[in-house]
């Protein structure tokens, strides 16, 4: 495969670390943990799904929106791995061949592979406690990523054998009661369980060094109880007589909560008793917690919240940390997306007064007609629900229940939907996240052909698209958010790095082989998510460019779509400040000029992707909008056959995807 650099490259690294992924990986060998026997508290996360469900009051188009119902899976048959042995796993680890050539036989493409400096990324969403454990308590923890930063992406261009994402997202990894850490006790430090803030820095040092960003999950809406704010108000409400009203002079935390003297809709009731011990008051008192009783909601009108606000964002921000993450923004002024709006728009200017190049991404989950409104904050991005989940455009398109005209429809709408509130908009799909099932459940009598072509529809969108952690592997877990969260699957052996997972999951068997496996298996869902990745770095048009549907042989199972520049609005996001060298090595100005001079030869690709489980001869000259692109790029196989493109006949195999160039 032809590889030109270009200027733009500049995650050249020398080659001394090339074994460093194999033996990092291999170093996940026999050793021993098991159980899983720590209590934790019971799983807020799951509550805040049902709430969330709620409040889509808005009204649906064609594909609108979704909510995650998706308790049950489609897939039945499991297969149990054979174990290996340990040397035959490490000599399958070291003889890491780029197998994800054969599911990506042809590469054809003059421009450099390497990613430009701007917001359009691929980003993992890792969940720290059940990614990579790396001191054997069965926790993971942030060493643990950093071990498996090679495998994520080695930060070397001329390497494959990576999954090649270059933005991780970390939810929670502050102090915190809870497994998943959704309800903080203290938002500048890291919870013991997962290592130290010098851990942290390593991590996102590692991380920089290989061009990969890191934006961290912040929970704005609440905080946990045992929150020293929260702590120290309620000690206060309690100490009080009788009837006696609270001065806010003598508790400054007070107004930080929303505290009430009787029960208001989505408040529960403060245990006094628990503050105060010989608490005799007769009177109650009352907090909002939209989620649980665990999760009592801020105050985000108060001058004093935001402020602590400004104190946690400038302190992750000076670190080096590439942005945020936004936790149920949907929820900051319950029933009021006008106020939620306000104050996203006070965050982000908050936000980018300190670091312009930060990103900031928002989870508003409800209907699109709602979330899409919500870019006239100014945020850099929101969840592109539409698409994901069980019930979301994706899973519903390869089901059945949507055709590909459809879908196509509503990608290129999107532009125009989102681009009306805020014009340096940058969608944000995903096919699955932590609250979401996972894919490998959406799809009966399927051999992984499907789930590949879910993550492809997932990861060939414009915007920065997101891949939840183990989705690579087509990894199961649904029903309780726990299952959600199951142990990455580096191995069938009980390995050192594996870690036990929440204590609450159920027990099952996974459907697709482990990471170990996979990467022997040139077939492998990994190996198809590896060059899936490598395509969508590839064409910088895929994640940049404007959606616009090939009609005429856009129908069916067959989805067929052209990216462009032109109308794209790339430029315009980085005209106004998406340019983010991680590696802090060049002049901001230059990498601009750069980018922007990158972004002007991003040649126009057209997309078209068979999900059918049959071949399929596609009639390019159907369409006046497929006009001139009769060269094949990239292709992709999910299942078997040979892409071949036969004058304006393009014969696509089942479940297989080509990009044509001009
Ligand atoms: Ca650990
Ligand atoms: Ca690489
Ligand atoms: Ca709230």
């Amino acid at each position: 495969m032809k590889r030109k650099m270009r200027g733009m490259n500049r995650k050249m690294r020398a080659a001394a670390l090339a074994l460093a992924a194999a033996l990092t990986l291999a170093g996940c060998g026999a050793g021993g943990s098991s159980g899983s026997t720590v209590p934790t508290k019971s799983t807020p996360e799951s509550t805040k799904s049902e709430a969330a469900s709620g409040t889509d009051s808005s009204k649906a188009p064609e594909i609108s929106g979704t909510t995650d119902s998706s308790a049950t899976e489609s897939g039945t048959e499991t297969k149990t791995s054979p174990a290996r042995g340990l040397a035959d796993n490490l000599s399958a680890l070291l003889a890491v061949t780029p197998s994800a050539d054969r599911q990506m036989s042809k590469l054809d493409y003059e421009g450099s592979t390497s990613v430009l400096e701007d917001k359009y990324r691929t980003t993992y969403e890792i969940f720290p406690y059940s990614f990579r454990d790396s001191n054997g308590d069965g926790i993971g923890d942030l060493q643990g990523i950093k071990e498996a930063l090679d495998y994520l992406n080695d930060g070397k261009e001329e390497t494959t054998t990576d999954l090649g994402v270059n933005e991780l997202w970390l939810t929670p990894v502050h102090p915190s009661p809870t497994y998943h850490k959704y309800d903080v006790k203290d938002y500048q430090d890291i919870d013991p369980a997962f290592g130290t803030m010098e851990d942290f820095d390593e991590l996102l040092a590692a991380c920089h060094q290989r061009g990969i960003r890191l934006i961290m999950d912040l929970v704005l809406n609440h905080t946990s109880v045992e929150h020293p704010w929260f702590v120290n108000a309620a000690t206060y409400l309690a100490s009080l007589e009788d009837e006696e009203e609270p001065d806010p002079a003598e508790c400054p935390y007070l107004e930080y909560y929303h505290f009430t003297r009787t029960r208001e809709e989505g408040s529960a009731e403060l245990d006094l008793s628990k503050y105060a011990s010989g608490n005799n008051s007769k009177g109650k008192w009352f907090y909002e917690a939209r989620f649980w009783e665990g999760m009592p909601d801020l105050n985000l009108d108060s001058e004093a919240v935001r402020k602590e606000i400004t104190d946690i964002s400038k302190y992750w921000l000076e670190k080096g940390v590439d942005g945020f993450r936004l936790d149920a923004v949907l929820f900051y002024y319950t029933n009021s997306n006008d106020q939620n709006i306000k104050f996203l728009t006070w965050f982000n200017d908050m936000v980018k007064g300190i670091n312009p190049d930060a990103y900031i991404v928002g989870e508003c989950w409800t209907g699109k007609s709602t979330y899409a409104q919500y870019y006239a904050s100014g945020i850099d991005s929101l969840f592109d629900f539409a698409f994901a989940a069980g019930d979301g455009a994706i899973a519903k398109f390869i089901n059945g229940g949507y055709t590909a005209d459809v879908v196509v429809d509503t990608l290129a709408a999107e532009g125009a939907q989102f681009g009306e509130y805020g014009e340096a908009y940058i969608d944000a799909p995903f096919f699955t996240n932590h609250d979401t099932a996972r894919g490998a459940g959406f799809f009966a009598n399927d051999d992984g052909s499907k789930v590949k072509m879910g993550q492809a529809m997932n990861l060939l969108m414009t915007g920065n698209a997101f891949l939840y952690y183990g989705e690579e592997l087509g990894m199961r877990g649904a029903g309780r958010d726990e299952n959600k969260r199951a142990p990455m699957y580096w191995s069938d052996e009980k390995a050192e790095c594996m870690c036990k997972g929440p204590a609450d999951m159920e027990a099952f068997d996974m459907i697709y082989p482990s990471l170990e496996e996979q990467t022997a298996d040139e077939n492998s869902i990994l190996n198809f998510i590896r060059a899936l990745i490598r395509v969508r770095n590839t064409y910088p048009v895929i994640a940049r460019g404007a959606v616009t549907k090939a009609s005429g042989i856009c129908e069916g199972k067959v989805a067929a779509f052209v990216k462009s520049m032109e109308a794209s609005n790339a430029k315009k996001v980085d005209e106004l400040g998406g340019i983010c060298d991680v590696t802090g090595r060049t002049d901001r100005e230059e990498l601009r000029k750069a980018t922007l001079e990158a972004l002007d030869k991003a040649a126009d690709v057209l997309v078209v992707m068979n999900f059918n489980g049959e071949a399929k001869d596609v009639e390019l000259a159907k369409s006046a909008e497929a006009e001139g692109f009769r060269t094949l790029g990239a292709v992709l196989l999910a299942s078997d056959g040979e892409v071949v493109l036969e004058g304006d006949t393009l014969k696509l195999p089942a479940y297989s995807a080509a990009i044509l160039q001009k």
